[in-house]
């Protein structure tokens, strides 16, 4: 496996030279890495290698693998979790193993090329700022630890417990280290700020990522931001549950994994116009070469929401491989291979570019045109009437005030529109 992946090295040298990054490429990391997190340059990944004795590493394409050690005394088995904005720092954890080969004592390490590994607290670290200057975990064990944020100056602040809670853990930090998220008492999330401390949003089951900005909470099934409070991402066809597990710098593209009640897993992209939608597909349409792949977690994005690092099947290597994706098609913003020239749904990926009315915004994006007949017009108002009062099916595109409702507001917004307002929903956001 080192060789396909000297190989490869090799040739992305030649094509691109080092750290430049090519539109829509699909390539497979070196068969050790089992990655965890991506930088929000998207050029750094952080992980384990794939062994008992795995040891945290941090990738680069320019670099390679680099072995990051072990805490001493915690020598058995070490792993990255979470890195800087510009990859400098990594934060995880290194343990000793008991006697199931599970890790018994650990300890949170927080890593630099200057300084090495060094201990910030017994735990783990599984969050860091943007600057590196503050790093989250939980201390102690899991199931009785407490969430902490460490900083440079003031080393470690346990954060507490939710009221009538037993532990917490944190898992992710904004950007400016003032926002910390995380899981508490298994079925609780919890998010946390100096001011306020540490609350419970409200949507169950955890929050495993925050984005850069503080603003936009993920987990479970959940997205939830301060202005809409939390919801529901849904599932992939034919699936019973999901789980994201990260979130670009500005909230707007979550990615995670989507499972049916076999627990077969997919990978998942996500954004208000679309959606959830398999990631691979999505990869697909925007010309990406597969070749075969099984891609059943995305565990990490970049802060554009256009790189993103995850774990999946390679059908022509060891099983379990991780990859790293690039979504990113130079005049054609949303990948869907309709140019941005002739895309009037800029935002949506469709095909479809029909405009019945011929007012420049497509069919498929028309806001407000609930009847789907591409026209804005008063059948859409007794529509919409029809799924508030005989809960009729709402279309996506009911909504005419960027809500994600459909309600008596839409009905004003489709008059609105009738008399020349502009109308936005999911599929067509106000810019
Ligand atoms: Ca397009
Ligand atoms: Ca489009
Ligand atoms: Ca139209
Ligand atoms: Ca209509």
């Amino acid at each position: 496996m080192r060789w396909h992946a000297t190989i490869w090295l090799l040739s992305l040298g030649v094509a691109l030279g080092p750290g430049a990054v090519a539109a829509q490429t699909f390539i497979r990391l070196p068969a050790e890495v089992s990655a965890e997190g991506l930088s929000d340059d998207g050029l750094v990944v952080v992980g384990g290698r794939r062994a008992i004795s795995g040891e945290a590493v941090r990738w680069t394409a320019a670099g390679g693998v680099l072995r990051l050690g072990f805490l001493p005394g915690l020598g058995d088995r070490s792993r990255a979790i979470a890195v800087s904005a510009d990859g400098g720092v990594v934060v995880g954890w290194s343990c000793l193993l008991d006697i199931s080969q599970s890790c018994g004592i650990s300890g949170a390490f927080r890593w630099t090329e200057a300084g090495g590994m060094l201990e910030l607290t017994g735990g783990t670290a599984e969050g860091v700022s943007a600057d590196g200057s503050v790093v989250v975990g939980i201390s102690g064990g899991a199931l009785s630890g407490e969430a902490y944020r460490w900083t440079a100056v003031g080393g470690v602040d346990e954060l507490g417990v939710l009221a009538g809670g037993a532990w917490s853990r944190a898992r992710g930090v904004s950007a400016d280290g003032a926002v910390v998220v995380g899981r508490a008492d298994g079925e609780r999330a919890f998010r946390w700020t100096a001011a306020d401390g540490l609350l419970d949003p409200g949507f169950g089951d955890g929050a495993d990522a925050i984005s850069a900005d503080g603003a936009t909470i993920v987990g479970s099934h959940f997205r939830w931001t301060e202005a809409g409070g939390a919801r529901d991402l849904g599932v992939l066809p034919g699936d019973v549950e999901s789980r994201a597990l990260g979130v670009s710098g500005d909230g707007a593209v979550v990615v995670g994994w989507s499972g049916d009640d076999l627990a077969l897993r997919e990978a998942f992209i996500w954004d208000r116009p679309n959606g959830m939608q398999p990631l691979a597909s999505v990869l697909e349409t925007a010309g990406a070469a597969l070749a075969g792949w099984t891609l059943e977690e995305a565990r990490g994005v970049s802060a554009d929401g256009r790189r993103i690092v995850g774990e999946g099947t390679n059908p022509a290597g060891p099983t379990a491989q991780s990859w790293l994706a690039t979504l990113d098609c130079p005049g054609d913003d949303d990948c869907d291979s309709v140019l941005d020239g002739e895309d009037n749904c800029p935002g949506l990926r469709t095909a479809n570019i029909a405009d019945a009315d011929g007012n420049g915004i497509g069919d498929a994006c028309e806001c407000g045109d609930q009847t789907g007949d591409g026209f804005v017009t008063i059948e859409d108002v007794l529509a919409i009437n029809d799924v508030i009062f005989e809960a009729q099916q709402a279309s996506p595109l009911c909504d005419t005030n960027d809500d994600d409702a459909c309600n008596v507001a839409d009905i004003l917004g489709v008059n609105a529109r009738i008399f020349g307002a502009e109308a936005f929903c999911s599929r067509h956001p106000a810019p």
